[in-house]
């Protein structure tokens, strides 16, 4: 980094992270910082025409049209604001297996395949059956991640979670009753904070948190594309209000972790 005065101060050095040795790790950081820059774009910024498909409130949810050998891969980009949590709070519910239960509807059965480490897991999914198509699964990584916040160097963090299909050689793809679903999915968490006037101590209601997220889901397999797109338009919408209500619901006695 250099100021215009041409001072040269400290580059912020890379994250690093105990799961830097993990042979999943080349792959973990290439899609962390692409799936974080793409998160980061505005929706007109994109090109290619975002739709506005669902609108409540503060919570806006976009898409792409799109098919790979008729198959419906639509990506989609949400963007909600939410008054009273913080985006470290939002990132620590939806990374950590103890709370999916509780927000995540879709989900049948969840497993920890592998603790790579405290920021890194990989999780193998089943999903209810949508009808008349079979039952899907997933084996994906979740990694979670604070960043710089560039734009505000005193300000709170920017916290982000990724999850990415791979694949495991222990549960390999469409052998019993589930296809594999591979998704690309990422949360990205912006926390603005309005101090009080009259120097009372900071609560809930002086921050909000700015969320995107950014879902790509191949269904793998054959899956009536107008049934497909009904259920994401009614369950994308769910899932985002559901899930930032458990966390404001989860947070609102405790102290505020930024
Ligand atoms: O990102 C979300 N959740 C994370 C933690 O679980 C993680 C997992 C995402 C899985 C998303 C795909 C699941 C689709 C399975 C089938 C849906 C069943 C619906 C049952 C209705 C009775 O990243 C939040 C995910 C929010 C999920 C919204 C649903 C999106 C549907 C996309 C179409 C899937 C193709 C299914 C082909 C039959």
């Amino acid at each position: 980094d250099r100021l215009k005065s041409g001072q040269v101060i400290p580059v912020t050095p890379p994250p690093t992270s105990p799961a830097s040795q993990h042979r999943l790790w080349p792959e973990i950081e290439k899609t962390v910082k692409q799936q974080v820059a793409m998160a980061r774009m505005g929706i007109g910024e994109c090109g290619s025409g975002w739709q506005l498909f669902a609108e409540d409130g503060e919570m806006k949810m976009y898409r792409r049209e799109e098919e790979i050998d008729g198959m419906v891969v639509d990506p989609l980009k949400a963007v909600h604001v939410v008054k009273g949590i913080t985006g470290h709070e939002v990132c620590h519910h939806f990374f950590s297996p103890q709370y999916r239960y509780d927000w995540e509807t879709t989900l049948e059965q969840m497993t920890v395949l592998e603790t790579i480490s405290d920021d890194t897991l990989l999780f193998l999914q089943t999903h209810k059956r949508i009808w008349p198509a079979s039952q899907r699964d997933v084996v994906f990584w979740s990694h979670i991640r604070k960043l710089p916040n560039d734009q505000d160097r005193d300000g709170p963090d920017i916290w982000t979670v990724v999850n990415n299909s791979t694949g495991h050689p222990d549960h390999p793809a469409n052998v019993g009753k589930c296809v594999r679903i591979f998704l690309t999915v990422c949360l990205l968490c912006q926390t603005r904070v309005n101090p009080p006037k009259d120097g009372t101590p900071l609560s809930r209601e002086n921050v909000s948190c700015k969320i995107t997220y950014c879902s790509v889901v191949n269904p793998g397999g054959w899956a009536p594309a107008s049934v497909l797109r009904a259920v994401y338009k009614r369950e994308y919408p769910k899932f985002l209000k559901r899930f930032t209500a458990y966390v404001t619901n989860q947070t609102k006695n405790k102290p505020i972790m930024f």
